[in-house]
Parts: structure tokens; sequence; C-alpha cells
């Protein structure tokens, strides 16, 4: 399964464009870290990303957050992911009627299906949302990760509800790409689990998030990826710091398959 599939191994499990070119990303860069450019600016975001671009394979952004956003940001982004090999996720978490979220996706201040490989989605109204994205993604390589688990303290969700999430990416391979969760939902290896609640400095930030170790997230609870924000973000050299939570998290992605 999954866990004991090197990257590499799996990409010949899998028909999806995105996974294939992710998988073989990682394991040529060797990384498993996804930097989340939670910061103000376009400025600030851009600059980030040049700096942390050689030590991860994804860069995950909240675009709504950025005070300055003009669509010279997702251009700039673009040139900056190809220039240093990393895709770029979306963390929009879209949760409404399939018809609705489409209209998010594809059209608004964002346009965010031009630019953003994976975008997230929470599965709850249903899988209507995965067709009308996908519908919308105009048969450009783009993506979904499926949100089923989330870090925070006191989150609803039940193990019922994981495992329907896993069950709608299953029906739905060619545009569902993985998942946001804190454990081994899925022993899939067509899909990617992705973690976030990883820092090296702190266990909480007084708002509910929790956070663990990259060897943890990896080695104890099954993630492909590790999500970092702040541990980088934070840092007082956030180059250093992804280059530390990427070696962290590919020598515990390594130990894994022995
Ligand atoms: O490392 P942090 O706490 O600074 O940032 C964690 C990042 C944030 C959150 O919006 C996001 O990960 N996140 C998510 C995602 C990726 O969907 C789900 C979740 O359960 N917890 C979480 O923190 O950008």
């Amino acid at each position: 399964g999954r866990l004991s599939m090197s990257f590499g191994d799996r990409v010949a499990t899998t028909s999806q464009p995105l996974v294939r070119r992710l998988l073989r990303l990682m394991e040529e860069k060797r990384t498993n870290l996804c930097v989340a450019a939670d910061l103000g600016t376009a400025r600030d975001v851009l600059q980030l990303a040049d700096k942390v671009g050689p030590h991860i394979c994804l860069l995950k952004t909240h675009v709504d957050s950025i005070s300055d956003f003009t669509a010279e940001f997702p251009k700039q982004l673009t040139e900056l992911a190809e220039r240093h090999n990393f895709l770029i996720c979306e963390d929009r978490k879209y949760g409404d009627i399939g018809s609705t979220s489409a209209d998010q996706y594809s059209s608004g201040l964002f346009s965010v299906s031009s630019w953003a490989h994976l975008v997230t989605v929470h599965a709850l109204p249903g899988d209507g949302q995965l067709t009308a994205l996908s519908d919308r993604a105009a048969g450009a390589e783009r993506g979904a990760l499926l949100v089923a688990e989330m870090s925070s303290k006191g989150c609803l969700v039940q193990p019922a509800y994981t495992a329907a999430v896993v069950k709608m990416a299953e029906a739905h391979p060619y545009f569902a790409c993985g998942f946001i969760a804190q454990s081994s939902v899925s022993s899939d290896p067509r899909f990617l689990v992705l973690t976030p609640g990883v820092s090296l400095v702190s266990t909480a930030d007084g708002h509910g998030q929790q956070y663990s170790s990259p060897e943890r997230a990896v080695g104890e609870r099954g993630a492909d990826v590790v999500i970092v924000g702040r541990g980088v973000t934070r840092a007082e050299d956030p180059a250093a710091a992804a280059r530390e939570y990427a070696q962290r998290a590919f020598s515990a992605y390594l130990q894994r398959l022995k």
C-alpha cells in the first residue's frame, strides 16, 4: 500500500496527471515539504516563495488574505514555481453547492482555476463540487485535496465522516488527488496525504491549532507531505528553516520505506 511504496513507484499507479507530476517532483527533488505562505502582502508571499522554493514540492496560499492582490500576483508566483520546480495549492476549502463553488473557483477577483494546480475542498456538501470544479478546470492539469480531518482542537469531524470523504475521492479519481488529514486515512497509493499542524517550535497557537513534529507526521501518522506555515514564515531565516523541515520530513519518509 501507500506507506510502503516510494513516491517514484507510486507514479505508475495513477493516471491523474497532477498526482503523477507531484510524485515525480518529490522523488527527484527529494522533498515532501509544503510551505503555507500565510503572509499579508503579495511582495512578502513572493519573496518567501523565492527563498523556500528550492526546498519545497508545493506552496500553499490563502490568496484572499493578501491585501494587495492583483492579477500580477499569480503570474509572478507561477514564474517562481517554474523556476524552482514546485506546484501551487490555493487553500480555499470550498464548501458550497457545486455551482457556487465552481463560480468562486473560476471567476471573481482571484480566478483561482487559472493558476492554482490544486485547491482544497470540504466534502461536506457532497460530490457535486468535484464534478463542477473539474468542469471549470477545462482540461488544464488541476485537482482537489479533500479535507478528511483537521488539526484544530474541537474539530467536529468523526471517523465515519472521514471514511465517507475517502469513498468520495475513490469515486472521483480524475480530480481528487488526495487528502488533508492527520492520519493515514487511505492506503491507496494513488492518493496523497498532506498533514498540516507541523512545527518544531510550537505545540499550539492559542487559537486551536495543534502541532506535532515532521517525524511524527510522516513516520507515525502516515503523511506523504507535511504542511508548515509559521514554523517557516516566522523563522529568522525561512530558507534555512524550510531546508530543515524538508530534510527531516524526507528522512522520515525514507525511514518509512525500510
Ligand atoms: O503551520 P501553521 O499553523 O502556521 O499553518 C498551517 C496551515 C494554515 C491552515 O489554513 C492549514 O495549514 N490547515 C489545513 C489545510 C491545509 O487545509 C487544515 C487543517 O486541518 N489545519 C491547518 O492548519 O494555512
